[in-house]
């Protein structure tokens, strides 16, 4: 892709409008940045653009901006109908987003990951195992570090292992990925989708590209995901945690198989018992990171002692504190409804769970019969709080606390011994929060003071 010279737009201005425009500047392209955030919101991030030779138009997008351009390039959380970009699709300006545009340069295999719920998690997990087997590896993309930021790193050699959320997805054309992982789809951001079957398909845009000599590892207990196994032309691989695999991992038993090919041998991983993480959705997690690993070529022992390793991710069902025989949990991003009753289903009972947020067009009803059976108090908090405890109304008892100060302080009044305070929000952070890692930070802190 030739861009010296070429007029480009960038599209916001966070991580990945900061990271994509220097690139483009690099390249010798003429670059200009939109961001509805003023000059004034903007002021850290403006100086280094202008300095670098970038043009900044802040306070909003124009419409002369965006069709003086060859190529457009979009940050993910800027959706696909906002006016501007949608003129300038129709006019047959290219749209790109900064996954494409990454993995147009981008050297190496790639190994990607998506699903509603466990990619950050499955992502870690996938990047240490294949890291602790001395494969030069890279990680990064929607877990928080552009995928953009990898190309200057990466060579022939290297394997980028990349978490893709559907945002990322619905722009790509030439992504290509070696190994593509559909861990789940579940309801979500359909604030922006529209409805499920759009969010579905945005998913399914991972495989588009992949051939014959691809792989495509998909969960055999998310039936969406067998939407996804209908438009490929890579190799599928299941992964079960209740049943055995024709091809793919299993657990059987006390543990974890794989089966290299269908008729083949089946192979011991490891015992479902050495898996550090807790829940069952994360024993999901971990079979789809040893069908990723053994496709890869790492012999099973070597999974087996990096998975045995492996503590999980901050602000994923972590654990922040005993205090007098109650325990704090942190799931911040469970930012959807399907994350938060994982979460719930990771404890016997006794919960005390914080949920809300701002709201995402969610369904919290569904949460109902799972809250019955394992919660005590729900504390709501936030902007979506109205609408949960509408939706809860004689399911649970629920406790109108508003902050998230005011919910860890009631539910630690309350919890006694052996119960757990559990902050699964359902809900993303933005009413309340910058985002969902400031909000399990404020949570975690909140915990810790408690005296
Ligand atoms: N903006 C506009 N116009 C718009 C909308 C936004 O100018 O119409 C501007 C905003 O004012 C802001 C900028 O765009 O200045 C923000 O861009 P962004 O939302 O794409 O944020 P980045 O900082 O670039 O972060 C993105 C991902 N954010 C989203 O998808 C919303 C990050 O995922 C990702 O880590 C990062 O790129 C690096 O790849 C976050 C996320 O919430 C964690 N992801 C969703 C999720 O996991 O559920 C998909």
């Amino acid at each position: 892709m030739e861009l010296k010279n070429k007029r480009v737009l960038v599209v916001g201005l966070g991580k990945s409008g900061l990271s994509s425009a220097l690139f483009l500047r690099g390249l010798g392209a003429q670059v200009t940045v939109s961001d509805t955030r003023s000059a004034e919101a903007l002021a850290k991030e403006i100086p280094a653009l202008l300095e670098a030779g970038i043009m900044v138009e802040s306070g909003g997008h124009g419409l002369l901006t965006f069709r003086r351009q060859d190529l457009i390039v979009v940050s993910p959380g800027v959706p696909m109908d906002t006016p501007e970009v949608k003129q300038v699709k129709a006019f047959g300006l290219p749209v790109i987003g900064e996954l494409e545009l990454a993995s147009r340069f981008l050297k190496g295999k790639v190994v990607a990951i998506t699903g509603s719920n466990g990619k950050t998690t499955t992502t870690t997990l996938v990047g240490k195992i294949f890291e602790d087997a001395g494969v030069p590896t890279l990680v990064g993309g929607n877990i928080g570090l552009p995928v953009i930021d990898l190309v200057a790193k990466s060579t022939a050699d290297t394997v980028s292992v990349l978490e893709v959320s559907s945002f990322q997805l619905e722009t790509v054309e030439e992504f290509h990925p070696w190994i593509s992982v559909v861990l789940n789809i579940t309801p979500d951001h359909l604030d922006r989708h529209g409805n499920f079957e759009n969010y579905a398909a945005a998913k399914t845009r991972i495989t588009e590209r992949q051939e014959a000599d691809d792989f495509l590892v998909l969960n055999a207990e998310d039936k969406p995901t067998q939407m996804v196994a209908a438009k490929t032309r890579a190799q599928i691989y299941w992964f079960s945690p209740r049943r055995p695999i024709k091809q793919g991992a299993f657990v059987h038993g006390e543990s974890i198989f794989f089966v290299a090919k269908e008729g083949g041998k089946t192979e011991p991983v490891m015992p479902v018992a050495e898996i550090a993480l807790k829940g069952a959705h994360n024993v999901e997690n971990v079979l789809a990171a040893v069908c990723a690993a053994r496709l890869a070529g790492i012999p099973a022992e070597k999974i087996r002692a990096s998975v045995a390793g492996f503590k999980g991710v901050e602000h994923r069902l972590e654990f922040v504190r005993l205090l007098r025989g109650v325990e704090f949990y942190n799931d911040s991003k469970a930012t959807n409804v399907d994350a938060a009753m994982k979460a719930v289903a990771s404890f016997a009972g006794g919960v005390h769970l914080i949920l809300g947020g701002k709201d995402k067009n969610s369904d919290y009803g569904a949460m109902a019969e799972l809250l019955k059976e394992r919660v005590k108090i729900v504390y709501t908090i936030g902007s979506a709080a109205q609408k949960i405890e509408h939706q809860l109304q004689g399911v649970v008892k629920i406790v109108s606390a508003e902050t998230m100060q005011a919910a860890v302080t009631e539910a630690a009044k309350t919890a006694v011994a052996g119960d757990v305070v559990l902050l699964a929000p359902a809900c993303s952070s933005f009413d309340q929060f910058e985002n969902y890692e400031h909000r399990g930070q404020v949570f975690r802190q909140l915990v810790n003071e408690l005296s």
